[in-house]
């Protein structure tokens, strides 16, 4: 294939709730839409899940644009690509900015799978035909109503739940939920706030039969959470810290955690996402795929990914409902008593609904 034209759009949605974490708060959703159209006329979509502020990792919605427009596109427009796997090695000599380069690697996985006549989930080697889903729960106001929230969540048939804590909303939170919630998979995800000196709190987390606890140290740490591991029962799963295969890697020959979450976004692709699922597989690290607060396209791909085989605990991939009042894909993604059907359509599977992205459009550019 042969990518002719490529069509950016700036979206911004409102969400039905905001999201907090323990560095920031997400109460509208703003990300870029790639449109990628090759010789033949197919059109395979890709979507960015950076923030718009650094809290999560230093990508931003621009940097994003700044790296897809000055080099990323011009990378890939008019070059004859045989496979996806292709797209990682033209973007080598682009040092990270993992999001950017996810976002457009996964439009032409999309053209890819049309191309080949098969569903994404196919073309990337994924088996199950439905998956298993969990709910994150961001920080709330008070436990009473975190409770309340969980309760809503389990009520719509999600497998797991996951909370944020940080510190002095930690032991606490997870001591009431448990009081209420005994049989619950439960999991905390601290997204990096807190450090060695707070050992003896996480050691506290290992009464409460947690599933794991996510990302409880820097973004940028396997060392750390090597030691921490093994002063804590608790398997650490690693999110931030984990932006590549090499990272998974070393992390797992530290011993640095017990499971993985793997988002799209954070390792710059798909074809990366597949062999850090394949490298856990080999070393019987259970992975599990994490959420963006991705729209339908970003969701559609993490469905697909999800159909690996070795994706053995719940994910985060919520039914659009869960965050949208209108998703910007048809059908939306529905969950059904905690599981999504992986559609076997060709490509994604869901169609992008051109007028409610027109409606959320702020900006557009198109480079050919
Ligand atoms: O750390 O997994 C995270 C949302 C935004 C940024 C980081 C994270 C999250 C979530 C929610 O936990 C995942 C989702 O529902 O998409
Ligand atoms: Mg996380």
């Amino acid at each position: 294939m042969k990518v002719e034209k490529i069509t950016l759009r700036h979206i911004k949605m409102p969400m039905k709730a905001p999201f907090s974490t323990s560095f920031g708060t997400v109460d509208e959703k703003e990300l870029l839409l790639i449109e990628a159209k090759d010789e033949s006329g197919i059109t395979g979509w890709g979507e960015t899940v950076a923030f718009v502020a650094p809290w999560y990792t230093e990508e931003t919605l621009k940097t994003t644009w700044h790296m897809l427009k000055d080099f990323l596109i011009p990378i890939l427009l008019n070059k004859e690509i045989g496979h996806p796997d292709e797209v990682t090695t033209l973007f080598a000599s682009i040092r990270r900015n993992c999001m950017a380069k996810a976002s457009i690697e996964g439009a032409i996985w999309d053209i890819y799978s049309q191309q080949t006549k098969q569903s994404l989930a196919r073309a990337l080697g994924g088996q199950k035909t439905c998956i298993e889903v969990g709910v994150s729960v961001g920080i709330q106001a008070t436990i009473a109503q975190l409770i309340e929230v969980i309760k809503s969540h389990l009520e719509k048939g999600y497998k797991r739940v996951k909370v944020k804590i940080k510190p002095g909303y930690d032991v606490e939170v997870v001591r009431a939920i448990r009081a209420e919630l005994p049989n619950l998979p439960l999991m905390v995800d601290a997204n990096s706030a807190y450090t060695l000196n707070d050992i003896a709190i996480l050691q506290q987390l290992d009464d409460y039969n947690l599933l794991m606890i996510e990302q409880p140290l820097a973004p940028d740490d396997i060392v750390d959470h090597a030691t921490l591991q093994k002063n804590i029962k608790t398997p650490i799963c690693l999110d931030e810290s984990i932006t590549s295969y090499e990272d998974a890697r070393k992390a797992i020959e530290l011993g640095s955690c017990g499971v993985i979450n793997i988002k799209i976004g954070r390792v710059g692709g798909l074809t990366e996402a597949k062999r850090i699922h394949d490298l856990c597989k080999e070393n019987q690290i259970p992975v599990w795929c994490g959420g963006m607060l991705e729209a339908g396209i970003g969701r559609a791909h993490n469905i697909a990914l999800t159909s690996l085989s070795h994706f053995v605990l719940p994910g985060d991939t919520a039914g659009s409902s869960h965050y949208w009042y209108e998703d910007i894909i048809n059908p939306e993604v529905i969950v059904k008593d905690g599981y999504i059907d992986v559609p076997q359509e060709i490509g994604i599977g869901y169609t992008p609904n051109m007028a409610v992205i027109d409606k959320l459009t702020i900006s557009k550019e198109v480079y050919q």
